[in-house]
Parts: C-alpha cells; sequence; structure tokens
C-alpha cells in the first residue's frame, strides 16, 4: 500500500522502492531548499543502508519477473511511453526543475525537461535498430548477444538532474537492466515526478527504484553493494574518485562522467560578434555550473583588447534575477553552500593577482531574490594560465581570460590542466581547426559552435575528467554484457 500520508505542512517526497513511495526505514527526513529564495520547499527521506538493501532486493526481484522476459521492442515502446508522460506533465516537471536549481525557467523549458524526453526517444529507437555482430570463419560462425548488465547504480548530480538522470535510465531500461537510482540530495523533485511517470508508463515494479538522502549515507552503501552489478556515476571529479575505490575492486562496470576545466579557444580569424555571444554563451549558461562549460578564455593576443571590450559589454548585459522572468538569462546557483565555495575562488583570484573586469559581486535583488545564491557572472582577466584559479574547477559563473601568440601555445595552455573534458575553438581556418582539434586531449572539441549535441555521438572525458564514455552505441555497450557464441559448423 502507498504510504503518503503528510504529516507536517511541508510536502515529502518519497523513496522508490519495489513500486511503492516509502520513506526512509529509520524515519529519517531532511529537507529540501529552493536556492533562489533560501526556503523550505520539501522534505526527502534520510536513506541510509537498510534502503539501500531494501531496494536492492527489489531489483532482484525483478530481474527474475517478466521484465527479464521482454523484447528489446517492448521495452522501446516504455520509453517512448515515459517521453509521452513527461510530455503531458511538463509544465510540472519544468517548474520543479527550476525550484529545486534555481535555474531560470525558461531554461527547463527549452534544455531540461525537452532534453529528458529526447533522451528516452532517442534511446527508444537506438534499441529498436541495435545489431549484433556476426564473424564468419571457414568451418565455424560466431554471433554476438547481448544481455542487460543487472542491476546499475545510477548516482547523478544536481546541475542537471533530470537531464542526466534520463540520459542513463533511458539506455540502462532499454538493454533490460533493472535500477537504484540516487540523486542529488540537492535535486530529488524531477527524479521523484519520474517515478510517477514510469509506473504509468508500465514499467513493472522493482524495475526503477529511487533512494534518496546524502551521498555518504546511501551512494557509498550503494555502489559498494555485492548486488549492484555496474555504476554510471556523473559528478565531482574528488566523489568519482571515491566511487571508483569502492567499484573497482569488486570488479563492477563502471562509468565516470566527472568535472571539466574545458578552455574556449579564440584565433583572430574568427566570426568575432558570434565567437563573443558563443564565449559568454559557454561561460555563464546555467550560471556556469555545466561540466561542459567554457570556463578559461583563451584569446589571440592580436584580437585580445577588442575581444575583452566586445566580451565585457555583452557579459554586463545579461540579466539576473528572478528564475520565472524570460528576462533573467541567469538564475541563483544551486545553494548558499555551492556560492560560498564559487566567492572563495573569486577571493584567490583577487589573491593570486587577478583583475575583475565586471562581476565579482552579489546582485542587489528585491525580496525574496535578495535571500537567494545569487552571483553576478564574473570576467577575471591577468591571471597565469597556470595559477589555481585558472586551473581548478570552479563550477559557476566565473571565467578567466588569457592570451597566446601560437597555435601551439594555446593548445599547451588548453592542455596544462588535470582535466580533459571538453574545447571550443573559434577559427574561420579550417585546417587550423581540424589540427587544433586532434592535438587537445579532451574527449570532445567543437569547432565554431558549443554544446550541440548528436545523441549518437561519444560523450566522456580524458585525464581526470572521467572513465568510458556515454551516448548512442556507447550507451548501450555499457549497459548491456555482450557473449560471443561459437558455432562449429563441419
Ligand atoms: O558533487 P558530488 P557536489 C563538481 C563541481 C562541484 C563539485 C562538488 O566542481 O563543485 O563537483 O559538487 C553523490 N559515493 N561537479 O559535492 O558530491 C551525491 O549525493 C557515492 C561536477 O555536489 O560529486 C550526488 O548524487 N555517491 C559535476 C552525486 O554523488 C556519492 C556535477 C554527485 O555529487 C558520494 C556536479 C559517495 N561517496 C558537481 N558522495 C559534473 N561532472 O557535471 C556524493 N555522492
Amino acid at each position: 500500500m502507498e504510504q503518503r500520508s503528510i504529516t507536517t505542512t511541508i510536502p515529502s517526497l518519497y523513496n522508490y522502492i519495489g513500486g511503492r513511495f516509502v520513506p526512509a526505514a529509520n524515519g529519517g527526513w531532511m529537507d529540501n531548499h529552493n536556492p533562489a529564495t533560501n526556503t523550505v520547499r520539501a522534505r526527502i527521506p534520510r536513506s541510509n543502508q537498510a534502503d539501500v538493501d531494501a531496494a536492492i532486493q527489489a531489483a532482484q526481484a525483478a530481474r527474475r519477473g517478466p521484465w527479464g522476459q521482454t523484447s528489446a521492442e517492448q521495452r522501446a515502446t516504455i520509453l517512448d511511453a515515459i517521453a509521452d508522460g513527461i510530455v503531458a506533465r511538463f509544465e510540472e516537471f519544468a517548474e520543479a526543475e527550476s525550484a529545486d536549481t534555481g535555474k531560470p525557467l525558461w531554461l527547463t523549458r527549452k534544455v531540461d525537461i525537452p532534453r529528458a524526453v529526447q533522451n528516452f526517444r532517442f534511446f527508444a529507437g537506438a534499441v529498436r535498430h541495435d545489431e549484433t555482430g556476426m564473424h564468419q570463419m571457414a568451418n565455424a560462425i560466431n554471433y554476438t548477444v547481448r544481455q542487460p548488465l543487472g542491476i546499475v547504480a545510477l548516482i547523478t548530480p544536481w546541475n542537471l538532474p533530470l537531464y542526466l538522470l534520463t540520459w542513463k535510465a533511458a539506455p540502462a531500461l532499454g538493454m533490460g537492466n533493472v535500477i537504484v537510482a540516487k540523486p542529488s540530495e540537492l535535486t530529488p523533485s524531477t527524479a521523484t515526478l519520474l517515478c510517477e511517470v514510469i509506473e504509468q508508463a508500465g514499467v513493472p515494479p522493482g524495475v526503477f527504484n529511487l533512494l534518496h538522502g546524502l551521498g555518504a549515507e546511501v551512494g557509498a552503501p550503494l555502489v559498494d553493494h555485492p548486488g549492484v552489478n555496474g555504476v554510471s556515476f556523473t559528478g565531482g571529479t574528488a566523489t568519482g574518485a571515491m566511487v571508483a575505490a569502492a567499484a573497482a575492486p569488486k570488479f563492477k562496470k563502471l562509468s565516470l562522467e566527472l568535472g571539466g576545466k574545458n578552455a574556449t579557444i579564440i584565433f583572430e580569424d574568427c566570426d568575432f560578434d558570434a565567437t563573443v555571444a558563443g564565449a559568454a554563451r559557454a561561460a555563464f549558461l546555467n550560471q556556469g555550473q555545466i561540466c561542459l562549460c567554457g570556463s578559461r578564455i583563451l584569446v589571440q593576443r592580436s584580437i585580445m583588447d577588442r575581444f575583452i571590450d566586445a566580451f565585457v559589454e555583452h557579459v554586463r548585459d545579461l540579466k539576473i534575477g528572478d528564475p520565472s522572468q524570460p528576462e533573467s538569462y541567469l538564475g541563483s546557483l544551486v545553494s548558499q553552500a555551492h556560492r560560498d565555495k564559487v566567492e572563495s575562488y573569486i577571493a584567490l583570484a583577487k589573491k593570486e593577482g587577478g583583475r575583475i573586469l565586471t562581476g565579482g559581486e552579489r546582485p542587489a535583488l528585491a525580496a525574496p531574490f535578495d535571500q537567494g545564491a545569487f552571483l553576478q557572472p564574473t570576467v577575471v582577466a591577468d591571471l597565469p594560465p597556470d595559477s589555481q584559479t585558472a586551473t581548478e574547477e570552479i563550477f559557476g559563473p566565473v571565467v578567466t581570460i588569457h592570451p597566446f601568440d601560437t597555435d601551439e601555445e594555446a593548445v599547451a595552455i588548453a592542455n596544462g590542466v588535470r582535466y580533459g573534458l571538453a574545447a571550443s575553438v573559434w577559427t574561420q581556418d579550417l585546417p587550423r581547426a581540424h589540427g587544433v582539434a586532434a592535438a587537445l586531449d579532451t574527449g570532445m572539441v567543437w569547432v565554431n559552435t558549443w554544446l550541440q549535441r548528436d545523441l549518437r555521438v561519444p560523450f566522456g572525458g580524458m585525464k581526470d575528467s572521467g572513465v568510458g564514455r556515454e551516448g548512442g552505441k556507447y550507451s548501450l555497450d555499457f549497459f548491456s554484457e555482450s557473449r560471443n557464441v561459437c558455432v562449429r559448423m563441419a
């Protein structure tokens, strides 16, 4: 029986285990805040090991049930039904995502929620059209079959909550796995709504389970649980290292999408106005809280002064404030604690000799947003490219600008960090673009564009930005085990 009784005036969100919405076994709760107003908007279960055990038990039962007998076509039909279910409640999802994160409502309407829908539709198609190999020998044939990986743990962050959860859940379900998902404790709402949609789309109980709570109390025991066969994690690099340390000795399949310190490389022959706008979008979309954000802008010295003037003017025009207003390009950061962290980097930048060209302060906003975690888009110049500010992931609306003279110098600065997620190159010289793209130690390179996504392409990073690739067939590979069968013919 559903346990949905509300005992306080604050709405309660629940775990979803074995098809039932339930509180944490120990009865613990924690608050969920709207960071734009610093008010409590809901409470969530503060789950722990006991809830992980219950979710894994439910998942194991579901694995043995009818889900294990479904065809790819049946699962693809369910993915399409989930997409339809999100569309039917689009506005509810968009508003919940904006309230949990503080990001503008126009952004959740334009990017977060449409992309979640697209994830399910895309992987429905990918699963329908998936092919496996056949390798013929003189006297035998080999054929490859896929089977589900089993029970997969999906651990996701707060910056693109539904977008990233569905990026993993869609291919995991499509390949026939059962799931225990753990969204960020800061952004629990859309994941909970997704459980309702998934249930209505006909996913059997126990196939998709959701646990709320803190990383250390529920994420860590989930990764560690012997019943979990694979872990797909997106989050900070330090957390990713802990996840890898727990999962590797148990030989769990692991996909890690971690942090970035991505370079926007601007050459003197770029299309100037488009580049200024592109660099600003790459720096400040989602308040700079995207692992792909271009947080270091490298500019060829011959156009440095012109670029800085135009860029700073562009950034000063970006409006910040009430996330429900369409003119607010930036909303609030995800939490007061995260704003404190970002502000500590602005202080560090000054200490390291940086010059704040614009921003650096909290904006003056009317109530209730004066209580929110807002921070002006901030541009810093004059820092050495190897300074701490210019090499560590800040994950907020702060960008540093650095000059370079030659292509080789640009590549050396771009590669001179521990991360290797993405870069963008802005030039009208195609051979130069190809040459620079080839020399960059990053999993993704955009040329004259940024965050232009085709869901078929490999997504992931090099160096400390992660292990493995997701997207298209890479996701289908991750969420399955391939078995080769060799049949002797004569
Ligand atoms: O993320 P965490 P945090 C970066 C960004 C940010 C920093 C820290 O620089 O400032 O990471 O952010 C769960 N075992 N990115 O602390 O902790 C946690 O509950 C298992 C980049 O908010 O990495 C959440 O569900 N799980 C990034 C998820 O991990 C654990 C997006 C991610 O949280 C765990 C977010 C543990 N021991 C932050 N500890 C990106 N790549 O896009 C925590 N979690």
